[in-house]
């Protein structure tokens, strides 16, 4: 007995010990950053592997349709096959802007580009709360129209190169965006607002819309209870197919509420195909478009293949989570309060229907929720529930895979940001905070945040 009890005692010792081992900074899962819907591809196709596991055969075959369909080129109609394209539209297929299934390029000075488009509207809101259309040009700017009919302007971009310094000397420059809408088909209104959008990687998309509602309701934090200049909002937007508001999770601004949802308003807005979500063509309304004709141009199987192939789309593992570097990198992360918004880990509800999406835990590095995040960032053009300084806290996961697929660096909601530090170097509002201590980092410090955050 005394034996046993000294065995007991010993083995509790060596593995309260292990666990000690394990408390470093470094999660055993979190190399796992889609759950068991990651994959180890690094290259260019790193965002567009099809989840490894648990998917049905009919799962399979329509992700196959729908990354076929995200490939495929439309054309005017009539034509025998892929028809449907405009009236008016801002790219042929969905791959223009979502290169690899992640960033498009953004515009150079005085110039523009397919991957940037401007989403207008006026001052007020429509019976949902959600934004109103501009008058002649609805929520979207198509630069682009079929034969015949004229695109309703040009979108250009100026920038004005600011110069800041590190609290150590080290010297920067930030890129200001200002856009011009030039050449419009007709003159514009007084008093419209617009809102760039950059194209943004789609993968993990189905991960994200499986955590529960509850969890993002729970990072909520309305009124600042706990006093650390951070709030945090959920959207609620107008759900096409539930015909209610429900908790808004894509795009920039929160602004759709499904997967399905955002993959037809993207047939509809910036291709121009009607589908049975959005079943009139985007140009409905305007001058040049009357009478036109307004039959259903993406089949309801396509559509939700093209769904399906969105949801699917694996989560690409981190790299070098256990480098000394960043591990230290990590550290600072959470010491300049980054993951207070960019919280690191969420785990998805149980679903017995789609067991490839069920009880995940998975590493986004983002609360979906809305912030203020200053007036240097603001676009003043309200959506739903977020403000004209308000966007959703991005996921970071697969960030530092950028330059490999996109062969670029561009982020935030405009593109100005040219690599991973501008990006921080424009945070404000609720993330002042954050922004003050990354300049007071020292240089090594900063580097070791950065090697973390491109390890993600
Ligand atoms: C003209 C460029 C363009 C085309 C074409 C385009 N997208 Fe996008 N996509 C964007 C932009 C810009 C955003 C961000 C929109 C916003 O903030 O409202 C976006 C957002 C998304 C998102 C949400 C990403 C997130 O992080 O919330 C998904 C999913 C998506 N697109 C899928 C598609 C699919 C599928 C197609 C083809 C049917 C498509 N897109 C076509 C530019 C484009
Ligand atoms: C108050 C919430 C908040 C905090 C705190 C915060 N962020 Fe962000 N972050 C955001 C939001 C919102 C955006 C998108 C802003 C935009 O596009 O205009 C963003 C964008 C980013 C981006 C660009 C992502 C992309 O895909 O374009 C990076 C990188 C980033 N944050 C890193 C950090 C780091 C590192 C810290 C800590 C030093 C930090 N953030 C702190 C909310 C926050
Ligand atoms: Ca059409
Ligand atoms: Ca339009
Ligand atoms: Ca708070």
């Amino acid at each position: 007995m005394q034996i046993l009890i000294v065995l007991f005692g010993f083995i509790w010792i060596v593995s309260s010990c292990k666990k000690e081992a394990t408390v470093t900074n470094y999660e055993e899962q979190e190399l796992l950053a889609g759950g068991i819907q990651t994959v180890f591809e690094t290259g260019s196709g790193a965002y567009s592997q099809t989840f490894p596991v648990k998917l049905s055969s009919i799962a399979i075959e329509n992700h196959d349709i729908g990354d076929a369909l995200f490939e495929t080129t439309f054309i005017t109609a009539p034509a025998p096959k892929n028809e449907g394209l405009g009236p008016l539209y801002n790219a042929v297929a969905c791959a223009s802007c979502h290169n690899k299934d992640g960033r498009g390029s953004a515009p150079e000075e005085g110039g523009h580009s397919t991957s940037l488009f401007l989403k207008v509207g006026i001052p007020g809101e429509d019976a949902h709360g959600g934004p109103l259309e501009l008058p002649g040009f609805g929520v979207q700017i198509q630069p682009k129209a079929t034969f015949g009919k004229q695109g309703e302007a040009e979108v250009n971009v100026h920038y004005t190169y600011e110069k800041g310094t590190f609290e150590d000397g080290t010297a920067y420059e930030l890129r200001r965006p200002s856009f011009t809408i030039d050449n419009p088909y007709i003159p514009l209104s007084g008093n419209y607002l617009y809102s760039p959008r950059f194209s943004r990687p789609v993968f993990g998309m189905g991960l994200l819309e499986a955590i529960a509602d509850a969890t993002l309701l729970m990072n909520e934090d309305l009124n600042d209870f706990d006093n650390d200049g951070i709030s945090g909002k959920a959207n609620y937007v107008w759900n096409i197919q539930e015909q209610k508001m429900t908790i808004g999770r894509l795009g920039w601004k929160a602004g759709v509420p499904t997967v399905l949802q955002q993959v037809a308003a993207a047939f509809n807005q910036d291709i121009g195909l009607t589908n049975f979500i959005f079943p009139y063509e985007n140009s409905i309304n305007q001058i040049q478009s009357e009478k036109q004709n307004n039959r259903v141009e993406l089949s309801d199987s396509l559509l939700y293949a093209s769904a399906m192939y969105i949801r699917t789309l694996a989560v690409p593992a981190r790299r070098n989570v256990q480098d000394p570097e960043v591990i230290r990198g990590k550290q600072l992360f959470t010491d300049a309060a980054c993951v207070k918004c960019h919280i690191p880990k969420h785990k998805t509800k149980v679903n017995m229907v789609f067991p490839a999406l069920s009880n995940q835990t998975i590493y986004p590095y983002t609360d979906l929720l809305l912030h203020d995040m200053g007036p240097n960032l603001a676009d003043n053009r309200p959506e739903y529930l977020a403000e004209g300084v308000e966007w959703r806290t991005p996921p970071l996961w697969g960030i530092g895979l950028s330059q490999a697929v996109n062969n670029h660096s561009h982020f935030l909601h405009d593109g100005r940001a040219r690599n991973i530090s501008e990006a921080i170097l424009w945070h404000g509002g609720e993330a002042s905070q954050s922004k003050i201590l990354y300049k007071k980092m020292s240089i090594s410090d900063r580097k070791a945040l950065l090697r973390f955050l491109n390890s993600l």
